[in-house]
């Protein structure tokens, strides 16, 4: 139990980069608490110092090992890290945490390294409204690197990797459907590109094939660079450290980095507005007998649903409002 006053007290050593701190927090975030968001508001000024790295792609192919990779190198200069792995495609925490801690494994005796596994089942408020803001206690802990890892399955309202300062899209030879999807402008073009499981034999026709997809694409300034790791044997992860580096560098040379959070955070905004919306139409109209007499009408084509729908609107909107702010009852 925490005491009453107690999120200042947390929030505080929170800050001031307890572990322990940061991991109740993070549990009290997960368990959609009160007192969670409120240690969030509490410090999120402190928050936007760390360099926010997301790494996704389809299911197996090695974001995890490259993410411990990662750590290793980033840990031997002397950073700080945290991981968040988020895998919405599993309803269970355990699977993700199974295979994430022999990968990680390594780390785990290291204060330098503070390692979260999340699935779907474990965050009440839903799983990417969560993840977003254990990624913010994260960096309000004081951790350099904070590495987010998901699978790449995407479209959900609010995403994690949306809010990556880099964004580093993970392959491996035979990803056809990644490569379809990139293609079709269904994945948004990320940062960097890793073809992973280098040692495979079809690795090379892969990153061509990546290549001439990137050739059709629009040009921004930073040519998106396609990398070979090995994940396993290390091979290629510094170069991939450097590139990070590089397009860390690149975004913070030409003030990019605040334009590419401002956008980020406006859609965020955004999206919990719209979600918080939906949320309480639902619950309105789940005590609402208005909704049922509506439908009548458009069953027997008395009116038609446009017209039900905006009546909807009008009958619940006042409370939505009410219900949405936080000046108590
Ligand atoms: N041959 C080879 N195997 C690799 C390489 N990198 C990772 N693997 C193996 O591929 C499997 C999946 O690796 P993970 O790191 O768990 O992949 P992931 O993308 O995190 O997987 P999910 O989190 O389940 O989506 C493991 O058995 C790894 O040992 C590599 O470079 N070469
Ligand atoms: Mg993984």
């Amino acid at each position: 139990m925490t005491p009453p006053g107690g999120e200042a007290a947390l929030a505080e050593r929170l800050l001031g980069g307890d572990r322990r701190a940061l991991a109740r927090a993070i549990t009290l975030v997960e368990n959609d608490d009160p007192l969670g968001w409120a240690i969030v508001r509490e410090v999120y000024p402190r928050t936007g110092r760390a360099a926010i790295i997301g790494l996704t792609g389809p299911p197996g192919a090695g974001k995890s090992t490259l993410v411990a990779e990662l750590t290793k190198l980033d840990r031997a200069r002397g950073r700080s890290v945290a991981v968040l792995s988020v895998d919405p495609s599993s309803p269970f925490s355990r699977g993700a945490l199974l295979g994430d801690r022999i990968r990680l494994s390594d780390h785990f005796l290291d204060p330098g390294v503070f390692i979260r596994s999340m699935a779907s089942r474990g965050a009440l408020g839903g799983l990417s409204e969560t993840a977003l803001q254990v990624a913010l206690l994260m960096d309000a802990s004081g951790r350099d690197t904070v590495l987010v890892e998901t699978v790449g399955v995407g479209q959900a309202e609010v995403d994690i990797i949306d809010h990556a300062d880099t964004v580093v899209l993970v392959l491996m030879p035979g990803s056809g459907d990644s490569i379809q999807a990139l293609k079709a402008g269904v994945m948004e073009i990320p940062d960097v590109i890793v073809v992973n499981k280098a040692d495979h034999p079809l690795a090379d026709t892969m990153v061509r094939e990546i290549r001439s997809v990137l050739a059709l694409a629009p040009r921004s300034g930073w040519q998106v660079p396609v990398l070979r790791t090995s994940a396993t044997s290390g091979e290629g992860v510094a170069e991939l450290l450097a590139t990070l580096d590089a397009h860390r560098e690149r975004l913070e040379l030409e003030g990019a980095l605040e334009e590419r959070r401002r956008r980020h955070l406006r859609r965020e905004v955004l999206a919990l507005a719209l979600q918080r919306l939906r949320r309480d139409l639902e619950a309105a109209l789940a005590a609402d007998p208005e909704l049922d007499r509506l439908l009548e009408r458009v069953v027997a084509r008395e009116l038609d649903p446009r017209t039900a729908a905006a009546g909807i609107l009008e009958s619940v909107q006042p409370r939505s409002v009410d219900a949405g702010s936080d000046r108590g009852a």
